[in-house]
């Protein structure tokens, strides 16, 4: 939209532009409603991944390159309105990984923040600063920023079956702050250090050592959340709790340590539908993937008019961009994990939610 004015002033100003161009100067007045709009506008459009669609292509993608050559061996979930910048939200990161049976993905680290959400295949590891965890469906593995990490697969005669995650990484913001260092270990994998469950056992009991100092800054100390802890207190409120009738049930995963998010930049949930629930609209800032874990179920997403429907099963993915009203409904019993840039949001103070009757 540009200001109106009369054909001559049109004309002046036009010249006017032209000539400030060239010292790097532009009027605010031409873009000022884009730059402070009424409310939020993004470019980011909802989306939904079929895990039946995108399967077959990462069992290809391992015929034609190894976890090892290719570092990370990953199709990016791109948000359909933001191809070629690798996000599926303006801040966020989205991919699945496949690592099969006998494979290692190199050691390095990074500091962009990821979460690893197990979405198909059980008993690979992933090893951060020292200590490995067994992955099984479900479990909400940390890898806090700066932190050796490496990721393996038993063999196949030893058990070892492909294993496909989903990768949630704070890329984008790490980006936008220009703040990204990133180095390989000259080994393949890091030396373990601990035993399996060290991290379980420190941090994860409802206890902390007494002296406790944070291992990871503003990370979590808890290495992996697994799924089973996670499903029972679901179960247990879905059956003894009041519903809330916006999300079922919902809970956050927290910090044990200070109550907080898990990671300094993402937020990560788990909910509940019951069979036949029909949440109520909402809408808030934090755009948010989500990754269906059990159940059949339909997401109805939308903003001015402009309606998405998904029909979402077990593995499938889908995004939320921010401010689209989304409502939730089960045809099963659904379990939902997702994830959003809430806690940079809170602490900037900008993050806004509204539930709709
Ligand atoms: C990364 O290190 C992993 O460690 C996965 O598994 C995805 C995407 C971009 C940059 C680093 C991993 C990644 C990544």
């Amino acid at each position: 939209m540009t200001v109106q004015g009369t054909d001559s002033a049109s004309a002046a100003r036009a010249a006017f532009y032209r000539e400030i161009d060239r010292l790097a100067l532009t009027p605010l007045w031409e873009v000022l409603h884009a730059l402070v709009p009424p409310q939020p506008n993004s470019p980011c459009v909802p989306a939904l991944w079929k895990f039946a669609d995108v399967k077959p292509h990462l069992l290809r993608a391992g015929e034609l390159i190894t976890a090892d050559e290719a570092v990370r061996r990953v199709l990016i979930l791109e948000n359909p309105a933001l191809r070629g910048q690798s996000c599926i939200t303006q801040s966020l990161y989205a991919g699945l990984q496949l690592i099969l049976p006998g494979e290692i993905a190199p050691s390095h680290r990074h500091t962009q923040s990821a979460l690893r959400f197990i979405v198909d295949g059980r008993g690979a590891w992933t090893a951060v600063d020292g200590e490995r965890t067994t992955m099984q469906p479900g479990d909400f593995i940390i890898t806090p920023s700066w932190t050796w990490h490496d990721h393996g697969n038993p063999r196949a005669e030893e058990g070892g079956e492909p294993v496909i995650w989903l990768d949630g990484l704070d890329i984008p913001m790490v980006r936008f702050f220009d703040a990204g260092f990133a180095e390989n270990l000259p080994q393949k994998t890091q030396p373990v250090a601990r035993a399996e469950g060290t991290s379980a056992a420190r941090y994860g009991a409802n206890l902390l050592p007494v002296r406790y100092e944070s291992p990871h800054g503003a990370t979590s100390p808890i290495f992996n959340y697994p799924y089973a802890r996670t499903r029972e207190a679901l179960a247990k409120l879905a059956r003894d709790a009041p519903l809330d009738p916006w999300d079922g049930v919902k809970l956050r995963y927290v910090n044990p340590a200070n109550g907080g998010y898990p990671m300094p930049t993402i937020a990560t949930f788990m909910q509940l539908l019951p069979a036949g629930f029909e949440g109520k609209p909402y809408r808030s800032t934090d755009g948010t993937v989500f990754s269906v874990v059990e159940g059949r179920g339909r997401a109805r997403i939308e903003r001015d008019g402009t309606r998405h429907v998904f029909d979402f099963e077990p593995k499938d993915h889908f995004v939320v961009p921010s401010w689209w009203r989304v409502s939730l409904a089960a045809i099963d019993e659904c379990v939902l994990f997702s994830f959003s840039d809430r806690p940079v949001q809170q602490a900037l103070g900008i993050l806004r939610e509204e539930r709709l009757p």
